[in-house]
């Protein structure tokens, strides 16, 4: 099956051209302008429109169990919310569940079945260093996955003492896998959460006020400093607050291969959000911050110190006793209300990503913060080469994936709930007038959303095996 996409403007990050794409089977066979038209091709007119590479969110979790619930998205309805919002490959992280990392990975495959909808791949979480866990790490590359995630809070859940995470880093540095860091102070939350509970104070926002910014700092700096000791590259996942930025650009400024993303809720809201009646469903870890630290992060994004704008999708219901339909089904999955009385325990986590591509573009390209150059480096090009997924996701050459958005810049949404495909019962961007979006979702070669209607099915994602990491940038 051929496509010949006539006319559309096409973005990469170095440059934007007027030309015809080709896709031939899964992928992109031409680039060029007045590409014959072949007798078997369905011709697509994209006059007036632009074609992305498809998004790629390297930071979701489908399926989550947590608190007792478990995230509202599964790997179908999550990735069908993605292809939807114009993101066409997605990095799950993988629970270190089992003593063998291999025994962890195979669950986390059978959690996925058969319903993947768009491309996948994995982080696995070190959360456990047993005797075994570092020799199983080139086991992993051979799996196809080339990038861990370690944590510096969650004490006696998922975090590693920092000798752990030196050792871990070191032997994924030797292999070519990078490691990802959540970057919190687990000890001063342990110690302000206790103290927050004893004496009442149960609002969701004192999730952030346990959670103090300053801990987020320190632990992006010693992260930079065990990476430097490691002499391995390291990622930091959803940074959120402006210090931590200034200690990310001080490492790179010192030549560390030291990298980072953040996440749209850290550009839009802040602590004040939490401050609402239904402020529970901003509760995500780490939190939203305050405008200072929005607008820092904002210069990050620009000036190359960050390289990723991921989403840390991991939703959950406001109101979990309540159905919503989907597909026609009424579907009811507890959630945020089970921390009504008391913040700790609230799901953390938010829903995202259908919602960074065309929150993003609005403020970010629409605004004149960025070009649209920006926006595909940000949210398909760069997340692609840092994760072993370049050029054959988040470029459009030749040879690539036909993972293509045909882009409608002057498209007007008043977007909301209803709009958005995530499976739970609110939308964070409830109301907000946008303007740009996917007007048809291509997933190697295969129309699967035009406009309104899924043409997609269960099933038609497939797992992507990713290169080790090569290059910082
Ligand atoms: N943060 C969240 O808010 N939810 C899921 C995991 C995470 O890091
Ligand atoms: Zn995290
Ligand atoms: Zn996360």
């Amino acid at each position: 099956m051929k496509t010949l996409i006539q006319n559309g403007t096409l973005v990469t990050p170095a440059e934007m051209f007027t030309a015809d794409l080709l896709v031939d089977g899964e992928r992109i066979a031409l680039v060029g302008k007045n590409l014959p038209v072949p007798a078997d091709a369905l011709v697509v007119n994209a006059a007036g429109k632009l074609i992305l590479p498809g998004g790629v969110d390297v930071h979701c979790h489908f399926d989550l169990p947590m608190f007792g619930t478990v995230s509202s998205d599964d790997h179908y309805t999550g990735h069908k919310a993605a292809a939807f919002g114009g993101t066409t490959t997605v990095i799950d992280f993988v629970s270190q569940d089992h003593p063998t990392l291999e025994a962890s990975l195979a669950a986390w495959h059978a959690r996925v079945g058969g319903k993947a909808a768009v491309d996948y791949s994995f982080h696995m979480n070190i959360t456990h260093l047993y005797p075994s866990t570092l020799a199983e790490l080139p086991g992993l590359l051979a799996e196809g996955i080339s990038s861990i995630k370690v944590f510096t809070a969650y004490n006696n859940r998922l975090r590693l003492d920092d000798g752990d995470i030196f050792r871990v880093m070191r032997a994924a540095g030797k292999l070519g896998l990078l490691t990802l860091l959540h970057a919190e102070n687990g000890d001063v939350i342990e110690v302000l959460t206790a103290e927050a509970l004893a004496s009442g104070r149960t609002a969701p926002e004192w999730h952030a006020r346990t959670r103090p910014a300053w801990g987020a700092v320190e632990a992006v700096l010693r992260g930079a400093s065990l990476a430097a000791q490691a002499e391995a590259p390291l990622y930091v996942v959803h940074m959120n607050a402006a210090g931590e930025v200034d200690q990310l650009a001080y490492a790179r400024s010192q030549g560390l291969p030291v990298m980072g993303e953040t996440c749209p809720q850290y550009l839009f809201f802040t602590e004040q959000d939490l401050q609402r009646a239904d402020g529970a469903k901003w509760i995500c870890s780490p939190p939203v911050r305050s405008r200072p630290d929005q607008e820092r992060l904002w210069e990050g994004l620009l000036d190359g110190t960050l390289q990723v704008l991921a989403t840390d999708h991991c939703p959950f219901y406001y109101d979990g006793s309540k159905p919503i339909l989907y597909e026609g089904q009424p579907v009811a999955i507890p959630g945020k209300e089970l921390g009504k009385d008391d913040f700790t325990r609230i799901p953390n986590g938010l829903p995202g990503v259908g919602d960074r591509l065309p929150v993003f573009w609005t403020h970010a390209v629409g605004s004149g913060r960025m070009t649209p150059m920006d926006f595909v480096a940000l949210t398909a090009a760069n997340p692609a080469r840092l994760f072993g997924l370049y050029p054959r996701k988040g470029s459009l050459q030749p040879g690539a994936d036909a993972d293509l958005l045909v882009w409608d810049p002057d498209k007007k949404v008043t977007y909301g709930v209803a709009h958005s495909q995530q499976r739970t019962d609110y939308n964070l961007y409830e109301g907000w007038e946008l303007t740009g979006y996917p007007e048809q979702v291509y997933l190697r070669g295969k129309r699967i959303v035009d406009n309104e209607r899924w043409l997609g099915e269960r099933g038609q994602g497939r797992f992507i095996k990713r290169d080790a990491f090569t290059e910082a940038f």
